[in-house]
């Protein structure tokens, strides 16, 4: 029913905006990954979290709605102590959020960049409403729920202090790990490179478009900025790249023509599990 006023009546009260720092927050946080992660403990334990990984805090509007888009494959183990860290941060964060993996198809070449483009389009396809998009590998959980999975007035980088860099950045131009772009800042760039197959540079090629758009990364205290990674050997079809080096030299010129205006993949499942949205993709092979 709808009130004199014209604003929805009391079933649907109007929730404050969210808080700029959220209440609630614990700051510092015990990760392991030892004891084992069985998904359905992980579902028990998030029982407010929507068919697709969906959430909407139920006490306050938010600003922003945010797509989490995870490149993958074969990294179920690491996946389940994500969602198990990740879910309950996020909800002390008050984000409206989906949770998004993308999920590299066949035993051809990875291709990071790309599975994220992917995301970007996929979360809009599901939702119009996503303007902010946090890219974040499957195998990094922050150690500080005041690390804000949250876009700004510049695009954002995340995980600046990781235990495997002895919690430093090991390079000022480091954009790895995990990041966030609004919806705005993506189209700014022409989204991510897609052809940059294998390990490596695809995440300096985007602080390259970064940088040739006058945009400036965004960067926390490097005191919350804290990552644990999950210890992993090297993966198969995701061998270093030998042409990374000079594709970083030439973004100016690729990243016009390479990107997310010129993406081509073929969805072959969209499959929504409880904790999130399982995306598996035909991206092709490189030429
Ligand atoms: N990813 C997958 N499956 C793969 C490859 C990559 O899911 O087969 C995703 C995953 O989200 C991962 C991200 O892409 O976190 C980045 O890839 P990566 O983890 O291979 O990169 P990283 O720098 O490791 O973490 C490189 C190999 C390190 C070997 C260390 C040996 N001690
Ligand atoms: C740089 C890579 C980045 C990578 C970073 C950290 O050298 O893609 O190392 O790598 N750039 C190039 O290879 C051009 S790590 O220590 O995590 O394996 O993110």
């Amino acid at each position: 029913p709808e009130a004199p006023s014209g604003r929805p009546g009391p079933t649907a009260p109007v929730l404050p905006p969210c808080p700029d720092s959220p209440p609630g927050l614990v700051g510092r946080l015990l990760i392991e990954f030892t004891s084992p992660m069985p998904l359905e403990r992980v579902q028990r334990e998030n029982p407010s979290v929507l068919l697709g990984g969906r959430y909407t805090p139920p006490d306050c509007t938010p600003a922003q709605t945010v797509a989490v888009i995870i490149p993958f494959r074969h990294r179920e183990h690491h996946l389940r102590y994500w969602l198990h860290y990740l879910h309950p941060i996020l909800r002390r964060q008050r984000l409206r959020y989906g949770i998004y993996v993308i999920n590299q198809h066949g035993e051809d070449t990875f291709n990071r960049a790309k599975l994220l483009n992917v995301g970007f389009l996929e979360a809009l396809k599901e939702d119009a409403t996503y303007n902010c998009f946090i890219f974040s590998d499957v195998d990094l959980v922050p150690m500080d729920d005041r690390n804000l999975y949250r876009c700004g007035d510049q695009p954002r980088h995340f995980a600046i202090a990781m235990d495997k860099f002895g919690f430093r950045l090991p390079y000022t131009g480091y954009f790895g790990g995990v990041s966030g772009l609004s919806k705005a800042q993506f189209l700014r760039i022409n989204g991510f490179p897609n052809e940059y197959w294998g390990w490596g540079g695809e995440d300096d090629d985007i602080f390259n478009r970064i940088s040739l758009t006058g945009m400036k990364i965004s960067r926390p205290d490097i005191r919350i900025g804290r990552y644990r990674m999950i210890k992993h050997d090297r993966d198969k079809h995701n061998e270093p790249n030998p042409q990374r080096f000079t594709k970083i030299q030439n973004t100016k010129l690729t990243m016009k023509r390479d990107g997310i205006r010129s993406v081509r993949y073929q969805v072959l499942e969209v499959s929504r599990q409880p904790l999130f949205t399982n995306i598996t993709v035909d991206i092709g092979r490189p030429p």
